[in-house]
């Protein structure tokens, strides 16, 4: 049993967590920055310890704070949410030298999914299905890179092994500009990563982004919990997510998630985590797998009914999971609005005093969010300001009460994004299932 867990992130999922240990009878710390003394989470937390000034990097992404905060209130467990530490293999490796448990995979699987060439490797040996690309980093050999891309087949993408999520990549359309786009994209890798390795692939021009949900124990047991489309984004920020993706078949499903459960097997994988893929012309290709709990993983909750974070917190603890795949059954359909406090036009961050909010509610609702009336958004971190999440049986009636909850909530003190998300809703080309990762940027343009 895990006594007291630190929760070392902010906002609605430090509240999320919070939820799921106060469930279990875990008791809770939450460590904040001076900023965010009045967060929902860090009034009903048994502790709190205020780790450093405003700025990320020296509360949130301050490594010996976050430890020494668990070291003085006797904390056996350390949960990093999404983003901040989440997914950095020297807090994992602190973390547990330090004593503690760390909610999340072992360290060295988050260092060889961070290292964008072993990820890939890995998962080809493990037969998930990979786009077409270079069989490891790119050498410095010029003629064996015009040739690679021969092969592959213009146009190509270079990306950088220790990028993702958007960072270090560039298309490449011709022959002719070929080595040039290698040899900076070496440069900014280098320089944003301290690592400049580099690798091809074949560019897929109008794909979908599908991921796939897995937990696995320490007993050998992984689970796949099906997919979320997540190819309404900007900017390589995710706007709308839902599960199931529309269109897909319970065979590619199960064929799919069968791959990323055997692959969790073969390395060995711990916690929960997702696989990345684009899917086009009905063929899905691996391209990252993120090794923490993410933003969008209520809609994989509703359809499933089971619980993410608590089983995070059982497999931290030693426990099986609590189910085999034979257990799980995929039922209706979820989507999720990300609230953010911006500008609906610019985009432009808008941080504030929320002076008065009401959410929305109903039968198939669900709203998770720190805000509270009074409560001032501060202008340090994300945007985000929590996520609406409605299911229903089919994903119409998903959507109609998502249009129905939209115009239920108010907001007001703070600009939000509610009016992109109306106006998303309305869209027939989205309401009929049919977008892929360019779809927003193209009809904002
Ligand atoms: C790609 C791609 C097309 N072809 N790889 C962007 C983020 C990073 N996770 C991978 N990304 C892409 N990789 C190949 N071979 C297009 C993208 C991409 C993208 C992917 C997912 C979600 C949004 C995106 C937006 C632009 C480009």
């Amino acid at each position: 049993m895990l006594s007291k867990v630190v929760i070392a992130n902010r906002g609605e999922i430090a509240l999320r967590i919070l939820r799921a240990c106060r469930e279990m009878g875990i008791r809770t710390v939450a460590v904040h920055s001076s900023a965010d003394r009045d967060l929902k989470h860090v009034r009903l937390a048994d502790e709190s310890v205020c780790i450093g000034p405003p700025s990320s990097v020296e509360s949130y992404l301050n490594i010996p704070a976050v430890i020494s905060a668990a070291e003085v209130t006797d904390a056996v467990a350390i949960h990093p949410g999404y983003g901040f530490l989440a997914e950095n293999a020297d807090f994992a490796e602190q973390v547990e030298k330090s004593g503690f448990i760390f909610i999340g995979p072992r360290p060295e699987t988050i260092r060889l999914m961070g290292d964008k060439i072993s990820a890939i490797h890995a998962m080809k040996q493990a037969g998930v299905p990979c786009v077409p690309g270079s069989d490891g980093p790119l050498t410095e050999d010029e003629q064996e890179c015009i040739q690679l891309g021969r092969d592959i087949g213009y146009p190509v993408i270079i990306k950088a092994a220790g990028g993702g999520g958007g960072r270090g990549m560039r298309v490449v359309r011709s022959e002719a500009e070929l080595l040039n786009s290698i040899s900076l994209t070496r440069n900014e890798a280098a320089n944003a990563f301290g690592n400049s390795q580099v690798y091809m692939e074949k560019f897929l021009e109008n794909p979908r982004h599908i991921e796939f949900q897995v937990l696995a124990d320490e007993h050998g047991n992984a689970v796949h919990l099906g997919e979320r489309d997540c190819s309404m984004q900007r900017r390589h920020q995710k706007v709308i997510e839902e599960a199931p993706a529309p269109g897909l078949t319970p065979e590619m499903r199960a064929q799919i998630g069968g791959r990323c459960a055997q692959a969790c097997r073969d390395i060995g994988y711990r916690g929960a985590g997702t696989f990345e893929f684009l899917y086009e012309n009905g063929q899905f290709y691996f391209i990252e797998m993120n090794t923490r709990i993410q933003v969008e993983h209520p809609v994989t909750e509703q359809i499933t009914g089971i619980d993410l974070v608590r089983e995070q917190l059982r497999v931290a603890m030693g426990e099986p999971l609590s189910f085999t795949q034979d257990q799980i059954e995929f039922r209706g359909h979820a989507i999720e609005c990300r609230i953010n406090a911006e500008d609906p036009k610019t985009f432009m961050p808008c941080p504030g005093d929320i002076t008065r909010y009401h959410a929305p509610g109903g039968p198939g609702v669900r709203v998770d969010t720190h805000i509270y009336s009074g409560y001032r958004v501060p202008p340090y971190y994300d945007s985000m300001v929590g996520k609406v999440i409605t299911f229903s049986d089919s994903r119409e009636s998903a959507l109609a009460r998502m249009s129905v909850a939209l115009d239920e909530m108010i907001v007001e003190g703070i600009k939000t994004n509610i009016p992109l998300h109306q106006m998303l809703l309305k869209d027939p080309h989205f309401q009929r299932g049919e977008l892929n990762i360019h779809y927003l940027e193209n009809k904002l343009k």
